[in-house]
């Protein structure tokens, strides 16, 4: 350094030496260098020039290069989703799916990364961070910590994708499909069947970094505001700011639980620390239901935004909007054991969540009532329904109509019904969809003009774009709350083929090419209008009269002007807090009301999960072991024996479960449509306890595992059967009572006129068990195949993963079409489990055999009733730095009934 070394100052020219701190460092200038080079050649081409806005200063370069981002991740994220759902439609209309367990998962977990991390998080980044610089009027600063922020943010996503390969063949199956859920320690190794790839670690270290680096982005900018402001200034926040205040402060809070709990996976992975999956499960949780709240602010702050704009109005209550603020700050981070209420969390936890996720209705109260006392009044011809407004409204209808399917899956003995089924979808897609993703389209209508100079291209392209967003977007809604009420669960795709799900999962399909193509014409309108759209003259409006301005241009013969009016306030401000306290007061005594009435059901439920009942006299004892696909049983009490995904016990019969789980969360979900539900997870290093009676119709029920466990949860389905009190009856009751109104209970089919055909997921005529075959006692025939056709690698029997889509009809060609499981009709005893009452054989593949058994009345299994070890392994490279999947997978079983 002794050659730079300045001289000293010479008082004649004023000479002043520069700071040493001053000098950006080393590498930020080797940046800047770069980044001139790259964009000094581009800039002078138009198309890159005007997409990127590589003339102008860093600061909208960047927002416009995370705008791009967030849209490149919401166009491939519904691709994802259409990815998912073209399987469904695929099963509801033909049973049959032609992509892999493995794809099927896989896109349905990224279409939940990319969502909402690569666009709703990178969008909220990128809106904020332009939102705050501009109201606050500071200068910008640290442009490299803001590129890195968008560098890593964008990474993240590739890494959460996990490796792929381009040779020796493509093969991208290596896709994280354990789902951003993170049942742990499902994915982690040594601790579960399903291992995933390193990346899938690293991507969550990424995210966090970007997101943390962002909002200490934004706190230098706060900082630089307060000490801009003059001393004894009593400036305040713009309202809206205050909500992109509480989000930069809610970010740490949200985001350090994630990686706590990432480097507790990968401590477990790599360096053999201990894990306490429940734990592990409650720290994540802190993440993951506060990212929902870090993002449910983006319509919270536009509607802050926008609704006082639009209505030239102040809002109604800033003090309440600071109160709402700070309640989201507070609350938030305590709610995540709501996603956990049916595991065996101690019951003043999942108690005290529960009564704390019913306070965040406060906020919310006042938020929504606030907005809406601004708007209230405004004169029709002071008002355009241009599609700022019309966005913003939908913001503020969709915000409520998630808000208020919030506490049902909130309440406890609602969970019982509600976990994990598609009716939590609905309520998070209102949310996701028709609040945040429409608040963030208002906020793009009004300041997308602002950043790139120009006004709107079309507003029929606007108009289309609204339309089929919200009318895809409730379809999307709707479809899943109809599911969900049938009981269908999340990430299922071998679902019951009874006509209603088929229905729903045919419209849901349309109504996600309708919002799909939707989002086309906003991103053309988006390039024609930074392209080709006319300039927009801000110079001497307001802040607030720019927006009007741009909002303007998406109105067919606007009126309205955008100047700001003058208003004087009818109320008073004590009088407007008067009003208020009087709302939340009301919605206060509303919750005290709900809470008392669902105390009692929620502190059974949660004392039934947690510890053992004392069961009644003569009650089964059943000890479920989870194991990656299936549960083994082992029963003690009238009926002694163990079986493989059957729980068996007398009609009227109380049952006392004790369960564990290995390698993955599981769940025990049997839902009674005349009885209360059992529900209950069961997370591994955990006992769960259920206490119920089995109903007094005998027959088959459906027991599927209610919690995604990997690539074959589809088929992890157990069955209760249900034996009559003395000796064998008839199944008539059961069948009139049309299987006990459950979907999820095999039909049954007459033995004699029985066909029944393995499919290509393994199953005999797409169900789970296979269906229910009864006959009369004497000779009992019935008639049944495995075709070659019905043999790929979406079905367990042939443990054979090729990219070759032959390999696995071929293998069994090889194998002469014998494959070494067996395959026969057991009786079900009271005292011994199962004896095979036919002769030994192994499962022959494309050939009909036609079963003829004298049998005597009583219940029996048919088929393959033992799991059959799997290994996913394309190519030969599944290992520790790819992941690797391994299960014990069932199908191709049922129940033979034969009467009196
Ligand atoms: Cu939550």
């Amino acid at each position: 350094m002794t050659d730079s070394i300045p001289p000293p100052p010479s008082p004649e020219v004023g000479y002043v030496p520069e700071p040493i701190f001053e000098k950006p460092p080393i590498l930020t200038r080797v940046l800047e260098t770069a980044e001139d080079k790259i964009r000094e050649p581009l800039a002078r081409r138009k198309f890159f020039q005007r997409l990127f806005l590589l003339d102008r200063d860093w600061m909208t370069r960047i927002t416009m290069l995370m705008l791009i981002g967030a849209m490149v991740w919401g166009v491939i994220g519904g691709l994802d989703a259409y990815g998912f759902q073209s399987q469904a439609y695929d099963y509801a209309t033909s049973g049959t799916i032609t992509l892999t367990n493995q794809e099927i998962y896989s896109s349905i977990t990224l279409h939940g990364l990319r969502m909402l991390f690569g666009f709703a998080q990178q969008l909220e980044m990128a809106l904020f961070g332009l939102l705050a610089i501009n109201a606050m009027g500071v200068k910008p600063r640290h442009k490299w910590a803001l590129y890195t922020s968008v560098g890593l943010i964008n990474a993240s996503i590739m890494l959460l994708e996990g490796p792929f390969y381009i040779w020796p063949a493509f093969n991208d199956n290596y896709f994280p499909s354990l789902g951003w859920t993170f049942s742990s320690p499902l994915g982690i190794q040594g601790q579960s069947a399903y291992a995933i790839g390193p990346l899938w670690f690293l991507g969550w270290y990424a995210l966090t970094a970007a997101v943390l680096i962002w909002a200490g982005w934004m706190l230098v900018h706060f900082r630089d505001w307060l000490r801009s402001r003059p001393a004894g200034a009593a400036g305040r926040l713009p309202v809206s700011l205050l909500f992109v205040f509480a989000t930069v402060i809610l970010i740490p809070i949200t985001y350090g639980p994630l990686l706590v709990s990432t480097t507790w996976d990968i401590g477990t992975y790599y360096l053999g620390w201990g894990l306490n999956p429940l734990v592990n499960q409650v720290i994540f949780w802190m993440f993951g239901h506060g990212i929902v709240y870090v993002l449910f602010l983006i319509p919270v702050a536009a509607l802050y935004l926008l609704i006082p704009i639009l209505s030239k109005r102040p809002i109604y209550s800033y003090r309440f909007a600071i109160l709402a603020a700070v309640l989201f700050i507070i609350l938030t981070p305590l709610l995540g054991i709501h996603h956990l209420f049916l595991t065996a969390l101690p019951t003043w936890a999942t108690y005290t969540t529960m009564v704390l996720s019913f306070l965040i209705i406060i906020p919310s109260a006042v938020t929504f009532f606030s907005l809406w006392m601004t708007m209230k009044g405004v004169r029709r011809s002071q008002w355009e329904w241009n599609i700022v407004a019309l966005f913003a409204l939908l913001a503020f209808a969709g915000s409520i109509a998630g808000g208020l399917s919030g506490p049902d899956v909130a309440t406890i003995g609602a969970n019982v019904d509600l976990h994990n089924s598609l009716f939590v979808l609905s309520h998070f897609h209102t949310i996701t969809i028709l609040a945040i993703v429409t608040g963030a389209y208002a906020v793009l209508y009004a300041v997308f003009p602002l950043l790139c100079g120009r006004l709107w291209f079309s507003m029929w392209l606007a108009r289309i774009h609204f339309l089929t967003t919200a009318i895809g977007g409730i379809i999307i809604v709707v479809c899943f709350e109809g599911l969900g009420t049938l009981g269908i669960l999340r990430r299922q795709i071998l679902f019951p083929n009874v006509p209603a799900v088929d229905l729903y999962n045919v419209i849901l399909f349309a109504g996600i090419i309708v919002i799909l193509v939707g989002q086309l014409f906003f991103v053309l309108n988006g390039f024609l209008t930074a392209y080709r759209g006319r300039p927009i003259v801000t110079s001497g409006l307001s802040f607030d009269e720019a927006i009007r301005a741009a909002a303007r241009s998406t109105y067919v013969g606007s009126t309205v002007p955008v100047q700001d009016v003058p208003v004087q306030r009818k109320a008073t401000r004590a009088r407007r807090e008067h009003v208020e306290k009087l709302w939340v007061g009301s919605v206060i005594v509303l919750i005290v009301v709900v809470l008392a009435a669902a105390t009692p059901q929620a502190l059974s439920v949660t004392n039934g999960i947690t510890s053992a009942a004392n069961a009644p006299a003569g009650s089964e004892y059943v000890t479920l072991s989870g194991q990656q696909y299936y549960w083994t049983v082992n029963e003690t009490g009238p009926i002694r024996g163990t079986f493989d995904n059957a729980i068996v016990a007398y009609a009227g019969q109380w049952i006392s479960v004790n369960a564990t789980a290995t390698g993955a969360t599981q769940s025990l979900y049997i839902p009674f449509r005349s009885l209360p539900m059992v529900n209950v997870q069961v997370v591994p290093g955990s006992d769960s306890y259920a206490l119920f009676q089995a109903p007094s119709t005998p027959g088959v029920y459906g027991a599927p595992d209610g919690e995604f466990d990997g690539p074959w949860f589809g088929q992890d389905a157990a069955a209760l059967i249900v034996l009559p009190a003395v000796g064998a009856s008839d199944l008539s009751a059961f069948q009139s009572g049309g299987g006990a109104g459950d979907i999820y209970n095999p039909p049954i089919l007459t033995a004699a006129s029985a066909n029944l055909v393995g499919d290509s997921e393994g199953l005999f005529n797409h169900s789970i068990p296979g269906p229910t075959l009864y006959a009369g006692a004497g000779v009992v025939s019935f008639r049944w195949e495995v075709p070659l056709s019905s043999i790929g690698t979406n079905n367990y029997l042939v443990n054979v993963t090729s990219n070759d889509k032959n390999a696995q009809q071929q293998y069994v060609i090889d194998r002469n079409y014998t494959l070494p499981y067996p395959v026969g009709i057991y009786e079900i005893t009271a005292t011994h489990g199962l004896r095979l009452v036919t002769a030994p054989q192994s499962l022959r593949i494309n050939r009909v055999i036609n079963e003829s058994v004298l049998l005597a009345s009583g219940v029996y299994l048919y088929g393959l009733v033992s799991p059959v070890s799997y290994s996913y392994n394309p190519g030969g490279q599944s290992n520790g730095s790819t992941g690797s999947q391994l299960g014990e997978v069932m199908g191709l079983w049922g129940v033979l009934w034969v009467g009196p």
